[in-house]
């Protein structure tokens, strides 16, 4: 599984968490089935964002970038999402992405434009077969999402950036492509296809990197892989908003998980708010949603308090039957409320809340 990494100029927030906490738990029920998981994730710390950023702020982008790496890493700590087996940055995988970009340029898929480079989307005969979006949308989305249809000397407005030379004031390396610094989406395909090969089982990320972003990353493999699939699923998770809005750091209309765990509140409240939304649906923060996950998890620990329960095995392949239809972790929560409930009223099995808490922990990641 590789799942796209944050771009680190901002703190963790609500969306961020609850994508990565939905990819957790598809990796949870991965392992639950016996299998073996490897895991890939980048962190975008070299792109536009970041250096403009630090630029208003007037911070070093490198220790932007690695301040915020690291708040990311601690909160996905205290919300226990099991770490990636690797975490790339961009930076430290320059080498293997201008091996993919001269690759591209040998296979005819890549030119230059006035120094820089770019991939030519007409390459894969596939494009557009990830996001099924139509050429219209495609436009918008692509200039919306960091791309450029506007600029002259492309073949197509659609083709994006590999490699771009080297700017006034902006960082650059010494390349056998010139000076400059990567692209976003080759950063990604580099990094899975070295790390994982071709044909991983899941390529994720929210919703807002379906187009353009795993739309390129597929064809760019395709091309450097003689047409084999890149992945077998595209997975997206719903944007979390706030106010009506994306939440999003260039809108920044945030709430931040640090800000959160630094008010004293529970990560495992945090944890279990995110996983009452389903993974595929936009939703909307409110402060209710922790609140109202508070008294589900102060409900759930009292439950285990109590000596005994209902058996634990019922519950389990509910559990397991709710994850394994679509990852419908908010029945599975409700599950667990109505063995919670049950407790109330006795029952016989005293090993039931252990293991209840074992499930609990394994499967949804929620220490209670
Ligand atoms: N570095 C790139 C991916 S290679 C990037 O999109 N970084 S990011 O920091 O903007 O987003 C990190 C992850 O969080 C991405 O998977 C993105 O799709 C997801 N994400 C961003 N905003 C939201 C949101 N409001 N709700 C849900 N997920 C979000
Ligand atoms: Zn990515």
């Amino acid at each position: 599984m590789y799942v796209c990494g944050i771009t680190p100029y901002d703190a963790t927030h609500m969306g961020h968490a609850a994508t990565y906490v939905a990819f957790d738990v598809l990796q949870r029920v991965w392992r639950d089935a016996g299998h073996e998981v490897r895991y890939v994730q980048n962190v975008t710390d070299i792109d536009d964002p970041l250096l403009e950023r630090a630029v208003e702020t007037g911070q070093d982008w490198a220790e932007l970038a690695d301040r915020e790496t690291q708040v990311f890493r601690e909160d996905m700590a205290a919300l226990r999402v099991l770490p990636p087996d690797a975490y790339v940055g961009a930076v430290e995988a320059i080498p293997l992405i201008v091996e993919a970009i001269a690759a591209l340029r040998e296979r005819g898929a890549a030119y230059d434009v006035d120094g820089d480079t770019y991939f030519s989307v007409s390459a894969d005969p596939g494009f557009g077969s990830v996001s099924h979006t139509d050429p219209a949308s495609m436009r918008a989305l692509f200039a919306e999402r960091g791309g450029d249809p506007q600029r002259v000397g492309k073949k197509d407005p659609m083709d994006c950036l590999l490699w771009q030379s080297e700017r006034p004031d902006d960082p650059a390396w010494e390349t056998a492509l010139g000076r400059g610094r990567p692209g976003w989406h080759i950063e990604c395909t580099a990094i899975a296809l070295h790390h994982l090969g071709t044909g991983i089982d899941v390529q994720g990320g929210g919703s807002d990197l379906a187009f353009p972003h795993h739309e390129m990353s597929a064809a760019q493999a395709h091309v450097l892989t003689s047409g084999q699939p890149y992945a077998r699923h595209y997975v997206h998770t719903g944007m979390v908003g706030l106010d009506g809005a994306k939440m999003s750091k260039s809108r920044g209309n945030l709430v931040f998980v640090s800000a959160l765990r630094g008010e004293g509140r529970d990560p495992m409240a945090i944890r279990l708010a995110l996983l009452a939304h389903h993974y595929r649906l936009d939703w909307e923060w409110t402060p209710q949603d922790l609140t109202r996950a508070e008294e589900r998890l102060a409900r759930w620990r009292e439950a285990l308090d109590r000596v005994s329960g209902p058996p634990a095995g019922v519950l389990l392949e509910q559990v397991r039957g709710h994850l394994a239809d679509d990852l419908d972790v908010p029945a599975a929560l409700q599950a667990v409320d109505r063995w919670v409930e049950q407790t109330r009223h006795g029952g016989q099995d005293e090993t039931a809340p252990a293991l209840v808490a074992q499930l609990v922990d394994a499967l949804l990641g929620v220490r209670l």
